[in-house]
């Protein structure tokens, strides 16, 4: 679907006013061309195309293709082929991709809670790429991280055992410095974790009937139907955006429902953008899920923001027969200088995700639990140190917003205009702790058996979502604030607003391996590129 600016403002600049409709009393639009941002992406079509691009006509949404594997040596096995492909987003226009045993993203690997697997990973894109399991608990070495390159023409087959608590976790290319290129052009998929605790639960879990998947990425065209992926400054410091939002690779996707209750695994695959979730019709759902797990207690809301990289289910009740229009809101921000970087980095554009259609015959799906999991507060008193994370963006974006004097300092050394790494082959910039990612350093050394207290801080102009590997972790505060109750579950991603610490209890419970590192990282993929990224091991106590 077609990005729009959420304010109807310019409307009568707009050439593609005359397709707007009214649904449920809010503005549709396909906006996306006519632009006043001033660094704003929008898609190059051709203009015999028409100014919003061929794709106006609601299409099915695809659902990815569900991956039992196979038992093989006592292992249950997945077989992963990474490939060059075509996809068809707009009728009559090719758009090169790269998939997984397809042509644009992956299948959904399911898998059993406490399952030993084996993942076999063959490339065939034609470059250098590695898959990360996001948010999996498993040995460094199995992790799929920037040390586990899988060359042209490799296979690669990590073997692990799933230690995770029922929850939707993802798989991604996170080929250093090209991650954000590889993931944009399709290098994506789900994992589906099951546990018996969650199966007992009055939830939907037909996957695909009342069960959804969606992946959420915007994205950029070319006039000839190709994908628009810029390295230049304003991506390398904004992240790459599109004003065109793909649904598992769908534009403008429709879901027919069959039952009464539909339960969204919601992903926000896109590289940078936030996306800030609402029905067009005011609806409240319950979320009842995080990254990692379920939350002890469905929470009823009318908004949902999800970074890239985090995950959020919900319960979307269709009991009263109405279609439902699930669509992107702004992200809040604060002040002013927020404002105008969001008006700079085309971050008022909203867009819509996907129109519900309830079929007249439903299934009655239940009352939903008031119980959901088990799970015990985080108690940061079993913490035996606090680790601090400082992150950092390079020219106009970092150190304005306080911090010390030594980081003030540290920006003013690289200047206004440093200049980046990452694909746009500059350096300097994006740091953690005034870091930028290296390969050979290891940052980190925490001991297994324990736990800490990482506090990430972010004295930038910009919200990071910071993901750490290994483990899922849990929010202790915000600026000493507790977390809200949908971050009161498990995560592996977090939010740092502009200007907040953010305290986090992660557990180290096993794996040590004092040669092999995990990852730490922004997930606005072009700022993990360009070096807000660093490592640490585990060591024998
Ligand atoms: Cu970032």
């Amino acid at each position: 679907m077609e990005g729009r600016r959420a304010a109807a403002r310019d409307s009568d600049r707009d050439p593609v006013i005359s397709r707007r409709t009214v649904l449920g009393g809010v503005l549709i639009g396909g906006a996306g061309l006519a632009d006043i941002g001033l660094w704003r992406y929008r898609s190059r079509r051709d203009p015999s195309l028409g100014a919003a691009g061929p794709a106006t006509e609601p299409q099915p949404l695809a659902i990815p293709e569900i991956m039992d594997g196979v038992l093989h040596d006592g292992l249950r096995t997945y077989d992963l082929e990474l490939r060059t492909g075509v996809s068809h987003f707009f009728p009559g226009l090719d758009t090169p991709t790269l998939g997984i045993n397809g042509d644009y993203l992956g299948p959904t690997l399911r898998i059993q809670a406490g399952s030993d697997v084996r993942i076999n990973v063959t490339n065939r894109i034609g470059a250098a790429s590695t898959l990360h399991w996001h948010g999996l608990h498993l040995p460094a070495r199995m992790d799929g991280g920037p040390h586990q390159v899988i060359r042209d023409g490799e296979t690669w087959s990590p073997e692990f055992t799933v230690k995770q608590r029922a929850a939707m976790f993802w798989y991604h290319s996170h080929m250093v410095p090209h991650t954000g290129r590889q993931v944009y052009q399709g290098l994506a998929g789900l994992i589906y974790v099951e546990d018996d605790e969650t199966s007992q639960l009055n939830l939907p879990r037909d996957y695909g009937i009342d069960d959804i998947p969606l992946v959420l990425q915007d994205r950029a065209f070319n006039g000839d139907g190709s994908l628009l992926y810029d390295t230049g400054m304003r991506s390398r410091m904004m992240g790459m955006r599109g004003d065109v939002m793909l649904v598992n690779g769908t534009v403008r996707p429709y879901f027919a429902a069959q039952t009464d209750k539909l339960r969204l695994r919601l992903l926000n695959g896109s590289n940078s953008r936030f996306h800030t979730l609402g029905f067009a019709d005011g609806r409240a759902f319950f979320q009842i899920g995080t990254d990692g797990g379920l939350l002890r207690h469905p929470v009823e809301t009318a908004r949902l923001t999800l970074a890239p990289g985090e995950r959020a289910q919900i319960i979307v009740n269709l009991g009263d027969g109405r279609p439902a229009q699930l669509r992107t809101y702004q992200t809040p921000v604060s002040g002013q200088m927020g404002q105008m970087m969001r008006r700079m980095m085309g971050d008022d554009l909203v867009f819509d995700v996907l129109q519900i259609r309830p079929e007249a015959q439903r299934r009655i799906s239940g009352p939903l639990p008031q119980k959901l999991i088990a799970l015990v507060p985080p108690d940061p008193t079993r913490a035996v140190r606090m680790r601090r994370f400082v992150l950092r963006m390079g020219m106009m974006g970092g150190g304005m917003m306080g911090g010390t004097g030594s980081e003030r300092g540290m920006m003013g050394s690289r200047g206004m205009m440093g200049g980046m790494r990452g694909e746009g082959g500059m350096r300097g910039g994006f740091t953690i702790n005034g870091k930028e990612m290296d390969m050979n350093r290891v940052d980190e050394t925490v001991k297994v058996g324990t736990s800490e207290i990482w506090q990430i801080e972010n004295p930038s102009m910009m919200a990071h979502p910071f993901h750490i590997h290994d483990v899922q972790f849990r929010i202790l505060d915000r600026n000493g604030a507790p977390p809200a109750p949908g971050e009161r579950g498990l995560k592996d991603t977090v939010v740092v607003n502009v200007g907040e610490r953010v305290r986090l209890l992660l557990d180290f419970v096993d794996y040590a391996d004092p040669d092999r590192p995990y990852m730490y990282h922004c997930h606005i993929l072009e700022h993990e590129d360009a070096g807000m990224m660093g490592q640490f091991v585990v060591t024998a106590r």
